[in-house]
């Protein structure tokens, strides 16, 4: 018999039941199954059921499966640390327990200093919403980690800047944003309006998977119950944040995977205070792509755009085609990357830029 984490009668399961919902039933399409993890699959694997991980917590795991959600037991082999909330996993029908983890499609991973393993944020996220607000929250420097997080993870971002409602005009905070990648799109909404959904529907879709992270009282938990349309009591809890300088108190605690009212899965997670940037070249190279495309153009191959002749990069800087404030931004981000990757090839250590991971 199927343990589930909430008793469904039948009367719940009748037809005018939303279909999105974290309780109801989905196939695994809906669920964000696709050939990718398809192809993975042996045939002795039939017998097993695909599900999704909803929640981590330190001795246990939730899933999403296709009769709704489930907790599962560990294999004896396995630890909690191994998994992320959006992973897809093959567990025992009968027992519930977890068999084998499939390979992702994208990880988000959180460098923190002194950390010696990155923590795991999120597995098999499409679009990664970075959110932040039009108040004293927004800060491009900030902007950009997030930015090099998800090119590195193989996510597409989008700024989400909430609290429009909040400021006269919104403008200025879109345009700012989407000055900070190429092809970057930053949406303004109310998080707490129901038409926030009608702004974040292209994302948002069957089998599509988006996760919110930012830093603390951003409203990504009030994003979230908007998107998912829950009821006060299945919401996830909000808290305000501090007047004099618009930062959060660390409402939400752990990562957890829900489903949005149109279809489609949104991961809350619990607000940043700091990131750093490590493993992350290619996602640096494709956010200053403009920067990235000049160097080939500069006299020395290895040049560092500071005081070499015949640099182009600060030649774009002195035309004014290139602005001052990031490239030193760049510079920051490139020195601690190559302090903080972990020494793997050459002799000073420096390993090559790979291309775009997927995992
Ligand atoms: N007016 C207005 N208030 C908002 C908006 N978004 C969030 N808030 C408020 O901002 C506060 C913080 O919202 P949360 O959703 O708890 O923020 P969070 O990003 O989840 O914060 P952590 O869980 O601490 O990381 C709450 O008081 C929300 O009601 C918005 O768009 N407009
Ligand atoms: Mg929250
Ligand atoms: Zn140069």
């Amino acid at each position: 018999m199927r343990k589930s984490l909430h008793q469904r009668d039948g009367a719940a399961m009748q037809v005018g039941v939303t279909q999105f919902d974290d309780l109801n039933p989905h196939s695994l399409a809906d669920l964000g199954w696709s050939a990718f993890f398809g192809d993975q699959l042996a045939p002795e694997d039939t017998a097993l059921a695909r599900m999704r991980i909803a929640s981590v917590h330190r001795s246990r795991l939730t899933a999403q499966s296709e009769s709704g959600p489930v907790q599962l037991s560990l294999a004896p082999h396995s630890k909690t640390t191994d998994f992320a909330v959006g992973d897809w996993v093959l567990v025992d029908p009968e027992t519930l327990t977890e068999h084998s983890r499939l390979s992702r499609k994208s990880l988000l991973e959180r460098h923190t200093e002194g950390a010696r393993v990155p923590q795991l944020i999120a597995a098999n996220v499409d679009t990664l919403f970075i959110v932040t607000s039009c108040n004293d929250d927004f800060n491009p420097a900030r902007l950009e980690r997030y930015l090099a997080l998800a090119n590195e993870a193989g996510t597409t971002p989008v700024i989400v800047l909430t609290k429009s409602d909040q400021t006269d005009d919104p403008t200025p905070f879109q345009q700012q944003a989407e000055a900070l990648q190429r092809d970057l799109v930053a949406v303004t909404l109310n998080a707490k309006a129901p038409d926030a959904i009608a702004h974040l529907a292209r994302w948002c879709g069957p089998g599509q998977t988006v996760a919110l992270v930012g830093s603390s009282g951003v409203g990504k938990s009030t994003l979230l119950n908007t998107l998912s349309g829950k009821t006060d009591a299945e919401a996830q809890p909000t808290g305000a944040i501090r007047e004099d300088d618009a930062k959060g108190r660390h409402t939400t605690t752990s990562r957890s995977l829900h489903a949005i009212a149109g279809g489609g899965w949104v991961i809350d997670t619990p607000g940043m205070r700091s990131l750093h940037v490590s493993d992350a070249a290619a996602g640096l190279d494709m956010l200053f792509a403009e920067i990235t495309e000049l160097a080939p153009n500069c006299r020395f191959r290895d040049c560092t755009h500071e005081h070499e002749p015949g640099c182009a990069v600060r030649a774009a800087v002195e035309a004014g085609t290139l602005d001052p404030a990031r490239l030193e931004r760049w510079r920051k981000l490139q020195d601690e990357n190559r302090l903080n990757t972990p020494v793997l090839t050459g002799p000073r250590g420096n390993r090559t830029t790979v291309p775009r991971k997927r995992r």
